[in-house]
């Protein structure tokens, strides 16, 4: 357990996170405007989502070059990734050399679970309570608690009954598992799940994996990196800086502008071929429209199809993995290390819960509904998060009127995914309604923390107390949300947790923002120039004037993935 010394109860700015955006933030908050600032945080070290999953095989599918700050030339230049995708123990070393580097972990209290937060109107400050009774107070409150940190372990019959230990990859055990000789079934296939299976096949006696959406996945390709290339990524922060920040996705590499129908078939499977032998999340930027038309998706889609027939020996595993139901990337598309090769191993094992779902648990493994017993020492629950609205409605929140589990009973809604009308002066770093998950994480972090400074600063500059997302603006940008979704195929998905629909009872809305971080970056900027356009500043009501936005609009053929 770290030691922090915190005797303070007031403070500037409160943060709840430290991963990569809480962070930022407290970097930002204390060093450029020297605001006293406190992160608190659950676990007992830096990392945030890369603290908890810690399972075999978990690695970041962005690429190493893109996946860190670019705030500092120094620190760039000072650290070296090792490998193409950065795994996650390299990620919590690279979050601990910054934090070390900036000196951060003295203001930021480990092992501290936030159980509820509260806004005092009369005296414009947020109150913050923590499971063990403290209270903490500050002017401004800002959520760093990421998209995916709720997770969701479905509520499967019989499960308490389970004699053997269950595990879920968000929240793995930092000592690790020993799966030798031990029988182990996977319920979920999803990014996680896709990379967590062919790790453990190599060691456990015999695994099960209990797939119920078939999902595409492309080989990651990942490879460790030469002195020569580290050297280069190095020496090139200035390139990869404009470069990620230039990209619709934040991703570094450009989306080719070539329309998948527009090519002759022979070229078209060319450059499917070439994309599948870079490998990972390059695949989706072949071409521009892959998200965009159907027609262009079903090509894309039938190449995988084909290609997961050809490593899959048996016929029947190969139907299974390959019978998919959705377009390709409307829903997260995974990248993965051997993921279709696994089910070759003859300790491997699928289960088809599309044609015999699971009945329950049973204290000896999972029982189906036709009969079959898959006897088991172990569940792996890869069944993901209540993505982003998740962690946010975790921390009981209460603005000046209402909470924000009854302000979003109909789903979020909020202005620009980062201010909520009626929960004044608190911000959302990469919020529901903000790029975030469709968008290579530290570039849209870096964006809104740097914009939520920027308008901390020129409140504090300005003498005022109190700011506040407009509902109109809310109810604007939201509508702006489902409409950009709607555009794509990313809406067409029925079942997916960018809806969420992964969690029963769960409002059905679109939530991350699909127009890339490009235009939405523009958006932010230009509100600012219109001097806060949407907010209202220092007053109490929430009801401005009716406003209508002037942005530009997305160009939606050029999305983030
Ligand atoms: P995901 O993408 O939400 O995947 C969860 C998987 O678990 C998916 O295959 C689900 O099937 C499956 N699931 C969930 N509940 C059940 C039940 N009750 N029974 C059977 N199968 C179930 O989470 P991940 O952790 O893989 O990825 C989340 C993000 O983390 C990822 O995008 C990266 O950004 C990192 P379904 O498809 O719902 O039928």
């Amino acid at each position: 357990m770290m030691e922090t010394n915190v005797t303070d109860t007031f403070f500037d700015a409160l943060v709840i996170g430290a991963g990569f955006s809480g962070l930022y933030q407290l970097h930002r908050l204390r060093d450029d405007l020297g605001l006293s600032t406190l992160v608190i945080e659950k676990g007992s070290g830096v990392g945030g989502t890369w603290f908890w999953n810690r399972y075999p095989g978990a690695r970041c599918d962005s690429e190493s070059q893109g996946y860190a700050y670019f705030f500092s030339r120094e620190l760039h230049e000072k650290w070296q990734w090792t490998e193409r995708y950065p795994a996650h123990t390299e990620i919590r070393k690279y979050l601990n050399y910054v934090a070390d580097s900036l000196n951060l972990k003295k203001d930021i209290m480990f092992d501290t679970k936030v159980s509820a937060c509260r806004f005092f109107d009369d005296d414009k400050i947020w109150q913050v309570r923590i499971e063990d009774g403290r209270v903490f107070y500050a002017k401004w409150l800002i959520s760093a608690v990421g998209c995916l940190s709720a997770a969701n372990v479905p509520e499967i019959p019989g499960l308490a009954s389970f004699k053997g230990d269950c595990y879920h990859t968000g929240k793995w055990p930092k000592e690790g598992v020993d799966f030798s000789g031990v029988r182990v079934g996977q319920i979920g296939t999803g990014s996680t799940g896709i990379q967590v299976a062919s790790e453990i096949a190599k060691t456990c006696k015999h695994l099960t994996v209990f797939q119920r959406t078939a999902n595409y996945s492309i080989p990651a390709r990942n490879t460790v990196w030469d002195n020569t290339y580290a050297d280069w990524v190095r020496n090139h922060y200035e390139e990869l800086k404009a470069l990620v920040r230039s990209t619709p996705n934040g991703h570094p590499f450009r989306i080719s502008g070539n329309l998948a129908m527009e090519v002759s078939e022979e070229e078209r499977n060319d450059m499917f071929e070439a994309a599948w032998a870079k490998g990972g999340l390059r695949f989706r930027g072949v071409f521009s429209d892959l998200l965009t038309s159907e027609k262009s998706n079903e090509a894309a889609a039938n190449f995988i199809k084909s290609k997961i027939r050809q490593k899959v020996t048996d016929p029947d595993k190969a139907e299974i993995l390959s019978d998919i139901d959705h377009p390709y990337a409307a829903k997260r598309p995974p990248i993965d290390t051997n993921y279709f090769e696994t089910f070759n191993r003859e300790n491997v094992s699928l289960v088809n819960l599309k044609a015999d779902p699971i009945k329950e648990i049973i204290p000896g493994g999972i029982s189906l509904k036709s009969g079959d017993v898959r006897d088991l020492d172990v569940i792996i629950f890869a069944t993901g998060f209540d993505a982003m609205t998740g962690p946010l409605l975790s921390l009981d929140i209460e603005g000046s009127c209402l909470s924000l589990k009854e302000y979003w009973a109909e789903g979020p809604r909020n202005y620009l995914g980062l201010a909520i009308p009626g929960f004044p002066n608190l911000f959302t770093i990469t919020g529901p309604g903000s790029p975030s998950v469709l968008s290579n994480m530290p570039v849209s972090i870096e964006q809104h923390v740097d914009w939520i400074t920027d308008c901390i600063k020129y409140c504090v500059s300005g003498g005022y107390m109190r700011i506040e997302a407009e509902e109109h603006a809310a109810q604007n940008w939201t509508e702006h949300v489902r409409s950009t979704a709607e555009a794509t195929l990313l809406a067409k998905v029925k079942h997916s947790w960018y809806l969420g629909a992964n969690i029963p009872g769960k409002p059905r809305v679109f939530t991350p923002y699909a127009g890339g971080l490009v235009t939405y970056r523009k958006i932010c900027n230009s509100i600012v120039r219109d001097g806060y356009k949407g907010f209202l500043l220092d007053q109490k009501t929430t009801q401005g004037p009716k406003m209508t936005f002037d942005f530009e609009a997305p160009n939606v053929t050029n999305l983030g993935v």
